[in-house]
């Protein structure tokens, strides 16, 4: 270690220092300061967002000595790190987090008040990084929390998209979508480090060569190198002082490779070849629970794996641990089947890079992965063509194929007598065009594997993995999803956290269980008043929100009853639609019917390219338009599509749920994490046995939760005997009301055709069997809009949901991993200035 310059060495930091002092003058004083120095602005001419610019590197200066010190901490420890693979982090707004985490939520907002600022019109400017779809990115930023307040030492990795997920409008009740631009007005966030940028080969071919030892080896000479620049981002944890590092990939064209077109006149053409590379990074793939299979999304894989593997090495190098114990730094967990690249990439850097041998190499690298499998959906499982695979990585197609034959000879042994076994589990599948099956190279080359719930391990098991678990018993585990209850409570509901931190202390918000407390309220008058005035308010909120963004009347004390989550037909929102026209037949047919006033609300993007998504949300606001405006429906239901969903607006409208829609088809639905949030909440569940939905039922008893439909296992049997859904249509009148409704163009001013697709779908196909549960649906919807009107018994159900959540707080999630693979114990934080109760 070498001496630093003492010159260099920084004075100990004050605490009333401006850059890290917590208490409130000085926290006006630093906002003060950056609006001057960082935005350049005096306050008579600053924007909003110049405001909260200012704030957000006010709190940015307060989380960096506890970032750098987590990171000092951690190397002069050698820890043990938990590396979080994924392709997409949905963040979602950090400011408010951030603030929850310091614990100066409340002396920001006097600081803000006293400058005459508001500090929710400042939350509101922020554009939050929209780096992924939906729960699987969203799952991925809920446990980067949890190990930041669990003090587990881990890097994110991914990759730095300029454009995340696309913007969604509505327009003549279509989804329109536009280019997003969170980066527009700046990211105060994030801190370059050019100087660990990392080479990363692409195309070209390989060569095999004996080396000056004799050894023999293999040489990739690529068609061209991409340059990754790492992005950090810190992330804190809740109330400690660890702020871990989330690391995204930038690409850039490597400065080297242009140079020859450059020298030759071709400026131009060098420029493009610029532009080329850094596509990379340019844009997230929009598609949820699908497998496009496009060559770009195959580079950005390999890309952000590559770099991360790299960084892993140089860190390692950095606190001169032998390569020999990768696995014992590291674990590596794979985020769905997108990093799995990896596998073959650690390969490649032990064996070429740092001459091990096969046997090391492979060592080495299957006790350093876990994957995670986030779904049964045929459509989503990855596979690449042979072809594109040769073009773009040939080297890595020569490990797989060496790694393939090595684990098939495994199989032949196992399995003697039965040689259909090497062609179900090789990782090529070679039964038409010939691919590469991400998910098999991940099953053999890790540790473990997890599905996300009960339900989803035990079909993983029984289903697509089935061979490979029978293989490899042991590598299977379930770990059921959690969320954060700092974002998803804490500051989205903060009146609810007050009311719940009253009456039984802070303690809840690091240790969920401890809600179970409630349980001895739930007979409280006060509290019971207290827990309805809330729900009251916030949705008397949101109903203000949409009178003033949609000029649409909803009456607060009406059943909210929500579906926000993407828009997938396994998910079935159009059931939900289906109910909808129901009770407005039913109106129609008695318009002085006796019915539970409904607020049905939806929100969720669908894939740009996925046609039967984006009608489904033509259909919801077709039928909106109609029964919105129709006389005879009074202000018993309101229906509205609410555009542009995503993580900050879902922070508002779990909140102000009644009703929680879980109904997709059994079977379909991994886990689901919307789940948890609305019913953490006080939202009741309607939902089916799938999932989570499974475990929430059983944690918080069935009395206080509406189920209704197929198993899993019926849906099987029932498809198994030849499904038939037009039977159902033409059998249940109610059902045939509502279809035909639809398709006599009573919803498209006449247009007969515009749904037809969707109809058809359903009365031929319906393979995500609508009609085989509707009926169902239909009346558990009517029980539940009966129990509404008992104000009591809903109340005692609501508080039993939240009281009996604990178990869905992304801690526990970690927590299991920690224990159970990853083998990775908390490393607290040591500041000496304060301790973190003063923070
Ligand atoms: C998903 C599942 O669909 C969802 O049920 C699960 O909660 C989530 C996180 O595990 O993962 N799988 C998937 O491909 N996407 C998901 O959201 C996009």
């Amino acid at each position: 270690q070498t001496v630093p310059d003492p010159r260099l060495v920084c004075p100990p930091v004050r605490v009333e220092d401006d850059r890290t002092g917590l208490n409130i003058e000085t926290l006006k004083r630093a906002f003060l300061d950056n609006l001057f120095y960082i935005q350049g602005k005096f306050p008579d001419i600053a924007t909003q967002n110049d405001y909260y610019m200012a704030l957000a590197y006010t709190v940015r200066d307060r989380l960096l000595k506890r970032w750098l010190k987590t990171a000092q901490t951690y190397t002069e420890q050698g820890s043990r790190t938990v590396c979080y693979l994924s392709a997409e982090f949905l963040l979602g707004p950090h400011l408010g987090k951030n603030l929850i985490n310091l614990g100066i939520y409340d002396d920001v907002q006097q600081a803000m008040e006293e400058l005459g600022l508001d500090l929710e019109t400042l939350l509101e400017q922020e554009e939050e990084p929209g780096l992924g779809n939906g729960g699987l990115g969203r799952l991925a930023a809920c446990y980067l929390d949890s190990m930041a307040t669990l003090e587990i030492p881990s890097i994110g990795y991914g990759i730095r998209y300029e454009y995340g997920i696309f913007e969604q409008d509505i327009r003549d009740g279509w989804q329109i979508e536009r280019s997003d631009k969170w980066l527009r007005s700046g990211y105060p966030w994030e801190v370059p480090r050019p100087e660990w940028s990392v080479p990363v080969k692409i195309g070209g071919h390989t060569e095999q060569y004996t080396d000056e030892r004799g050894r023999f080896r293999v040489r990739w000479v690529p068609h061209h190198v991409v340059m990754g620049v790492p992005h950090d981002t810190p992330l804190l944890g809740y109330q400690v002082n660890t702020a871990n590092t989330l690391r995204l990939w930038r690409a850039e064209a490597a400065e080297s490779f242009d140079f020859d077109a450059f020298n030759s006149g071709d400026y131009v053409g060098a420029v493009h070849e610029k532009m080329v590379s850094e596509n990379i990074s340019k844009v997230l793939y929009p598609n949820d629970n699908i497998s496009q299979g496009k060559e770009l999304r195959l580079l950005q894989q390999i890309f952000f794996v590559s770099c991360s593997l790299q960084d892993m090495i140089r860190i390692m190098e950095g606190q001169k641990i032998p390569l020999e114990k990768f696995h014992e730094k590291f674990v590596v967990q794979m985020n769905d089947t997108h990093p799995a690249i990896a596998v073959a990439e650690l390969m490649r850097l032990l064996i070429d890079d740092h001459c091990m041998t096969w046997d090391q190499a492979w060592g080495i690298t299957t006790r350093t992965f876990a994957y995670t499998n986030h779904t049964l959906l045929p459509e989503a499982l990855e596979r690449w063509p042979i072809a594109l695979f040769k073009k773009l990585l040939p080297r890595h197609l020569e490990l797989i194929y060496e790694i393939n034959q090595r684990f098939l000879d495994d199989v032949r042994i196992r399995y003697p007598e039965q040689p259909q076994m090497l062609s179900q589990m090789s990782i090529i599948d070679e039964s038409g065009e010939r691919y590469v099956r991400m998910a098999h190279l991940a099953c053999v080359g890790s540790m473990a594997i997890n599905g996300v719930a009960a339900l989803h391990t035990e079909l993983l098991k029984q289903g697509v993995l089935h061979d490979f678990y029978e293989m490899y018993p042991k590598k299977f585990n379930n770990k059921t999803n959690g969320v954060t209850p700092r974002r998803f409570m804490v500051l989205s509901n903060p009146r609810l956290s007050r009311a719940i931190t009253e009456r039984i202390g802070p303690n809840w918000v690091k240790h969920l269980d401890e809600l179970k407390k409630l349980e001895s309220y739930v007979d409280d008058p006060n509290f019971r008043q207290e827990f309805r005035q809330i729900k009251f308010d916030i949705k008397q909120e949101l109903a203000t929100y949409i009178q003033q963004n949609y000029g649409v009347a909803i009456n607060p004390n009406s059943l909210f009853d929500i579906q926000a989550k993407r828009i997938h037909e396994y998910k079935r929102q159009h059931l939900n639609a289906l109910y909808i026209v129901t009770l407005y037949n039913r109106i129609k047919a008695n318009p002085n019917i006796e019915i539970t006033p409904r607020t049905f609300l939806f929100g969720g993007k669908a894939a740009p390219g996925y046609y039967t998504a984006k009608l489904i949300i033509k259909l919801i606001n077709a039928i909106g338009d109609v029964v919105n405006r129709d006389p005879d429906v009074r202000d018993r239901l309101k229906v509205l599509f609410l555009k542009d969903y995503s993580v900050k607006f879902a922070q508002r409208i779990y909140p102000a749920a009644d009703l929680s829609e879980q109904i997709s088809t059994a079977g379909k639905e991994a886990s689901g994490t919307g789940n948890m949030k609305f019913a953490m909440n006080g939202a009741l569940t309607i939902g089916t046995l799938d999932g989570a939905n499974i475990e929430i039922r059983e944690e918080v008893g069935e009395e206080n939760f509406f189920l209704f439909g197929m198993t899993a296992d019926e849906v099987y049997a029932r498809k198994a005997q030849g499904y038939n859904p037009y039977d159902y249509y033409q059998s249940n009148s109610e059902l045939k009301l509502a279809i035909d409704r639809i398709a006599s163009g009573f919803f498209s001013h006449g247009d007969r055709k515009l749904f037809q697709p969707l109809l058809d779908t359903l009365m031929h196909r319906d393979d995500y069997m609508l009609f085989a549960d509707y009926q169902a649906y239909i009346d558990c919807q009517d029980y539940v809009g009966q129990v509404f009107q008992d104000v009591d018994r809903w109340t005692r159900m609501t508080i039993l949901n939240v009281a009996r959540m604990g178990k869905f707080s992304s801690d526990r999630a970690i927590r299991d991993y920690c224990e159970d693979f990853w083998k990775i114990s908390p490393v607290p934080i040591e500041i000496e200035e304060y301790s973190p109760e003063a923070i």
